[in-house]
Formats: C-alpha cells, structure tokens, sequence
C-alpha cells in the first residue's frame, strides 16, 4: 500500500482510537464486573451488572397504618408570641428511597414526607402561623407546596430543596379556612406527586366546628408499571383496607370527613356513601354546606368536608362510583355500632 496523506491520517486515527479503548476498557470491565444488588417490585432480591429500570435500593420497608392515619392529626410544637399570636411548629422530612408493600406481596418505591403516604395532616385554626421547618433527605430535589394564602416565597415553586440534607422553612399564616393539600412541586411534577409526596392540612375557623368523630380520607392512585394509569385506587394508599378492616363509627353521632382527592392521570373521582346522604362543604370555605347529597364528584386536589349521621347500625359501603376505581380498591365500609349508653365506651374524637 502506497502511504499517502490521507491514508497515514485514517492509521494514526485508527492507532489513537484502539489505544483509548484499551485504555477505558479494562475501567468498563471492572465496573460491569461489580453486581449492583436491588429489590424489585415482587419483592425479589436480585443482582445484576446491568441496568435494572426503576430500581429500589433499599429492602426497609414503609410502616404505615391507614386506621391510625385515619383520625391522626398533627398541631405541631406551640409557641405563643407576645401578641398573643399562636405558632405551629412541624418538621417535615423529604425521602425518595423508601419501599412500602402497597398490597400482599407487591412492592412500590415511595416518596415520602416523614416516612408515609400520605404524609402527615398538619392542622392549625385560621390566622395561626405555620413554621415547617422542611428537610429534604432525598436523592432528588423536593419542597412544599401548600394550597392556600401565603407569599409568593413560600409557595414551594421556585426555590427547590436540593436532596441529601437540604433545608427551607415555609412560614405563613394558616388560611383560609378548610381543608387544602400540599404536595411537592418540582418537575416532573406528576411523578413526585404519584410516588407519594402530599398531605393534608386543615385550617380550622376560630369558632370551633360542632364536635365531631372526625377524619381524614386522601383519594389516590398507585401507577405500578409507570405507563400513565393507575393499576391500585384507594381511600389512604392500602387499596381494599377499610373494606377489609371497617371504621367504626356510632348511630346519632356526627361524622366529618376531610376528603382530598390525589389522583392523577384520570380526569375525575367520585365518592358515593350508601344509606344516607352527606352535607358536603366544597373545600371547606364555608360553614353552611353546598350540598346534601350521596355523592360528589372531584377532579385533581379537589377536596371538601362531609358530616353525616346514621340512624340505623349495620354495614354501609363508601366507595367510588366509578366502578372501576372501586373494584381497584378504592372502596370501604362503614361500621356503625348502637350509640353506647355508658360514657366510658364512646370512641374518641381526633379533635
Ligand atoms: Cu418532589
């Protein structure tokens, strides 16, 4: 072969790129060489050197009782100012690697504020001030986003919590009165919000609602193989839970139920109570009701109160009207017990 220019240009390139892999290669072969171990969605322990799409890294699993989430509410550390003002302090912790058993047997990585999903209902009256002081233990960045009024700084947007140890304060005053979500805000934000990262919070008004057996239903779906649609609804994350373990409630007592509706991906949910009909507050606003019906209809963060009472003991079904949300697991059951006579067994309120 004659050397040319050119063909001495293509040897010297061909030389420079058979020296670089040699150099990178043995690097690549040493790192491929390391099985990585993983959990998967079953709950296998498995190990590979390649990629594991959506892997879980770690095998602790979430603790999380939907029937003491259910009547769970938190009013924070109190301190009182000179003025008399009362400040609620909450510290909320950010994680992204935790994994909960969602169902028998099937395993979801979820994000969560202070170890659970939902995150904690925080609750203070109306013109309190709310301190969270918010810690982002996470591998990817997170913040708070609360619906209600407050500044712009403190609408958890614009100022994203970087992960391993990250920090902000959200401070405001609570208003307005009713029941908002919160939840992350950073993009993607439909997946921070579907893997588990919102709570309630409730803002009561300064006079007292009439004491009641109250609780806290956040409606939600679980997406298990990440292709936009949920797989599991639920009334607080377990699907079926409350069908299998009923609440217990009393005739001629009332109930108030805190409902937020967290599903993404489908457009609406429903929730209909069977053998009785509910006042029903849309967000909570207001203190005369909108409604009385036996089913009201929410789209994303739509959220209300509803109080009721039974006349009659037995078995009654809540459920979402759209069948399939309820045969997904988003269903329960009302368990209504004859007022007790004797003090001493009433059920205690969560107020
Ligand atoms: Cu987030």
């Amino acid at each position: 072969m004659r050397i040319t220019r050119s063909n001495a240009m293509i040897l010297l390139f061909s030389i420079t790129a058979i020296l670089s892999v040699i150099a990178v290669f043995p690097a690549i072969s040493e790192a491929q060489s390391e099985p990585k171990t993983f959990v998967t969605h079953s709950g296998a322990v498995v190990k590979t050197t390649g990629e594991v799409l959506d892997p879980l890294y770690t095998s602790a699993t979430v603790e999380f009782d939907p029937m003491e989430y259910l009547r769970d509410f938190n009013y924070g550390r109190v301190l009182q100012l000179s003025d008399g003002t009362t400040v609620r302090e909450f510290t909320i912790i950010a994680n992204d690697d935790e994994i909960m058993e969602v169902s028998p047997g099937i395993f979801f990585n979820v994000w969560t504020f202070n170890g659970t999903v939902p995150g904690p209902t925080i609750r203070a009256t109306e013109g309190d001030i709310v301190r969270i002081k918010f810690i982002n233990n996470g591998e990817k960045e997170h913040t708070m986003h609360f619906h209600g009024i407050h500044p712009a700084g403190m609408d958890g947007v614009f100022e994203p919590v970087g992960g391993n140890g990250g920090q902000f304060v959200y401070e405001f005053e609570a208003g307005p009165v009713g029941v908002h979500p919160y939840h992350c805000h950073v993009m993607p934000l439909e997946e921070h919000i579907v893997r588990g990262l919102y709570g309630v919070f409730i803002v009561d008004p300064k006079e007292e609602r009439p004491p009641a057996d109250e609780m806290v239903m956040v409606l939600n779906g679980l997406d298990m193989d990440f292709d936009g649609e949920n797989n599991f609804y639920a009334a607080n994350t377990i699907p079926f839970y409350y069908q299998h373990h009923p609440i217990q409630i009393n005739t001629d007592e009332l109930v108030r139920v805190y409902v937020v509706n967290m599903v993404e991906f489908d457009p609406i949910n429903n929730l209909h109570l069977h053998g009785n009909l509910y006042k029903y507050y849309p967000t909570g606003t207001d203190l005369v009701p909108s409604f009385y019906t036996d089913m009201i209809t929410l789209s994303q963060t739509e959220r209300g109160i509803m109080e009721f009472e039974y006349d009659y003991p037995g078995k009654y079904l809540f459920h979402a009207h759209k069948v399939e949300f309820s045969e997904k697991g988003w269903v329960g059951i009302f368990l209504v017990n004859d007022k007790p006579t004797n003090d001493e067994q009433e059920i205690e309120y969560g107020t």
